[in-house]
């Protein structure tokens, strides 16, 4: 069967120099079969929680000895005035009870506390664990597609737009308390974005001008704020204020340490300001980290003030105490299969296989179910010019910026190949950019395919006047330059990527272009990626929902996407991205459904016609959750809207008495 459909077009300028006619032509995604096996019901938007008050509350038993010490206040006090009551009839197994641990192995490690300024915790549900964020958007995997509208509330109850969508009004919880019992308002949301968003010198989560165009924002009162934008949007735009972009951070700590208030500080200073050893961090998440022994460990104790309750008025989380074993990712699954750790997206499909095997037997501690494929992997070519580093890195980036170059590193790769090299079996599936095949927004027909195919590979280099001058087998830079060899950075734990990388770079090999994989620690690697410091990036993406870590993938804001930065605000953009960056507004503006699944499929068709990165492969992920645990719903993907440490509602989890594990910590909670 032949699924080749030719189109004619604009001929490269390239291909016109050598007097050629060449035509492009866009081929269709091979067939696809799904492993996914997830079964769950689908229910309403307000099923999982709301807000009200409740007659009474109660709190973990050994909270009540600390009130009675006088070292807390009272649990009603501590609350808001109308907690997050968690719905029983949602919960999996229903109600729990208070006590216990919960393991997590990470193979990242905590940079820092300021996660205003960027830093990050360590990733694997450790972020998460001590961020709350404005609305939330893990668990709306489980809602109907009536009901959604948008991302789920959380810090923020509620929001109401203006008629003309120009502004939107969002109405904070009213008595939410940080964990050192200070008082959470607008004026920590406004430092937020005053201060951290909005000024280019922090590197925030959420880049400048980014959100969308011209937004504004004004506090109204101590518990509403107002956002105001240039053109009218929609309730997509909304989504972007969820993890990992939209979680303020205690101002009452931050401010002093900030160079707008505190004239002896630098913005270095202040992204450093929560060092990694510095415990316990002021934090709203539902556990506070109270221990840090780099390298093995960080526990984390209940945060005595969270702001969630079941609907038995029983403060949340139901355990007591966290643990993130500092390990790699890969044993994140092993321990989950030995039953030594809680909780594992299984993401490397080289540990599949044997992980299932074990995963079979009635005795196994976990249950492994596939979701759709979530994870692809992708080579990000630095499409600055203005940032490269030195001459052989601007002819670099000349050629990244180059359609036909990119086009014939597509071409080079034989993907099935670069998919057995990480797991024999039906796992992997081709990947050329944009939206994964698991996303909602995946469009198969806009997918632009780029077959295997070394003579089209090196028809387009040689088009590209891009010779052996020196008789080595590898092609040199234009005008006798060096050897054409571009150094990749990588994640050196993870071994999947290496693996894909081993096999990319013998097939760029075959075309006469040398790679360089350089392994990167997983504590340094998010700074490169967001800092655009490197020539090239191999790495997972997920490119789910695009409302999400936008900036690492569309061209949302002046310095967005990561690979394509200006200096000095000052770039050239590519000739599809004005685009791109109009086909991302229509999406977070239009309410028309149909207009925005258009924008969608003009995004997926502009990312893979003009191989915006170089994708690889994508796979299903599985996600094992120790039997213990309860409330983990089984229909939980490893990722959807967010990862499954926030899909999975962690703070509901809990573990009958008898067979809790014994804290490390017991009786304690983080003290200032
Ligand atoms: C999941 C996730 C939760 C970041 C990270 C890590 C960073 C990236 C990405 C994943 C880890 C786990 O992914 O691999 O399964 O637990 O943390 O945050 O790869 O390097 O920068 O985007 O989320």
């Amino acid at each position: 069967m032949n699924h080749h459909k030719m189109k004619m077009a604009v001929l490269g300028a390239s291909a016109c120099w050598l007097g050629l006619t060449v035509a492009t032509a866009a081929d269709e995604m091979p067939p696809e079969k799904s492993l996914a096996g997830l079964e769950y019901e689908l229910i309403g938007r307000d099923d999982i929680y709301d807000y009200r008050a409740l007659d009474s509350y109660s709190e973990a038993p050994f909270l009540t000895t600390l009130v009675n010490e006088g070292k807390l206040p009272p649990v009603a006090e501590r609350l808001p005035k109308e907690p997050i009551v968690f719905k029983t009839a949602a919960m999996s197994d229903g109600i729990g009870t208070h006590g216990g641990v919960f393991r997590h192995v990470i193979g990242g490690r905590p940079e820092g506390w300021n996660w205003m300024a960027g830093q990050h915790q360590g990733w694997g549900g450790i972020n998460m664990a001590v961020q709350e964020c404005l609305v939330r958007q893990g668990p709306r995997w489980q809602i109907k597609g009536e009901d959604q509208t948008g991302p789920l509330p959380n810090l923020a109850k509620s929001w109401t737009w203006n008629d003309d969508r120009t502004q939107l009004t969002m109405n904070l919880m009213e008595g939410v308390k940080w964990s050192d019992g200070e008082p959470f308002d607008t004026e920590d949301v406004r430092f937020w974005w005053e201060d951290n968003v909005e000024d280019k010198n922090v590197s925030s989560r959420l880049p400048a001008g980014s959100l969308a165009d011209g937004a504004k924002m004004e506090v109204i009162d101590d518990h509403t704020f107002r956002f105001t934008f240039d053109k009218p949007q929609s309730e997509t735009l909304v989504e972007s204020l969820a993890y990992i972009q939209g979680c303020p951070g205690p101002s009452h700590i931050l401010k002093d340490k900030h160079p707008k208030y505190n004239s002896d500080a630098t913005y270095e200073s202040y992204t450093n300001t929560l060092p990694n050893d510095l415990l316990p961090p002021v934090v709203l998440g539902a556990w506070v980290p109270v221990v840090h022994k780099p390298d093995e460990l960080v526990v984390m104790r209940r945060n005595p003030y969270y702001f969630k309750v079941d609907e038995n008025g029983q403060q949340l989380p139901y355990y007591n105490e966290m643990h993130f074993r500092l390990s790699t990712w890969g044993d994140r699954t092993t321990q989950a299969v030995a039953g030594t750790g809680d909780f594992s997206n299984m993401e490397d499909p080289g540990n599949y296989v044997e992980a299932l095997r074990q995963s079979q037997s009635d005795d196994s501690p976990v249950k492994a179910q596939f979701g759709p494929r979530v994870l692809s992997w992708r080579l990000d070519l630095n499409l600055s010019e203005e940032s490269a580093d030195d001459d052989v890195d601007l002819a670099l980036r000349k050629l990244f910026r180059n359609k036909d170059f990119r086009l014939a590193l597509s071409h080079a790769l034989d993907r099935n190949a670069v998919g057995q090299s990480i797991a024999r079996g039906p796992f992997a599936y081709p990947y050329t950019g944009g939206y994964a095949t698991g996303s909602p927004y995946y469009d198969a027909a806009s997918t632009d395919y780029h077959p295997f195919d070394q003579d089209r590979a090196n028809a387009l280099l040689d088009g590209l006047g891009l010779k052996d001058t020196d008789g080595n087998g590898l092609r040199n830079l234009p005008d006798g330059g060096p050897d054409l060899a571009i150094d990749v950075q990588y994640t050196a734990g993870r071994n999947e990527d290496r693996k894909q990388l081993d096999a990319m770079t013998s097939l760029f090999a075959e075309v006469g272009i040398r790679l360089l994989p350089r392994g990167i620690d997983e504590a340094n690697i998010d700074t490169i990626r967001t800092g655009g410091n490197y020539t090239a990036l191999f790495q997972r993406r997920n490119l789910i929902v695009p409302t999400r870590e936008t900036c690492e993938s569309l061209p949302s804001g002046d310095a967005c996407p990561y690979f394509h930065q200006p200096v000095d605000g000052k770039r050239a953009l590519l000739d599809f991205e004005p685009e791109l960056i109009a086909a991302y507004e229509t999406f977070i503006t239009s309410e028309d459904p149909v207009e925005k699944a258009n924008a969608t499929k003009d995004m997926q068709r502009l990312i893979t016609e003009n191989a915006y990165v170089i994708g690889t492969v994508q796979a299903p992920a599985a996600l094992l959750v120790n039997k213990r645990v309860r409330n983990a719903h089984p229909g939980t993907p490893v990722f959807m809207y967010e990862w499954a440490e926030d899909g999975v509602i962690r703070e509901r989890l809990w573990t009958p008495a008898d067979q809790q594990l014994d804290e490390l910590f017991p009786g304690t909670v983080a003290e200032y």
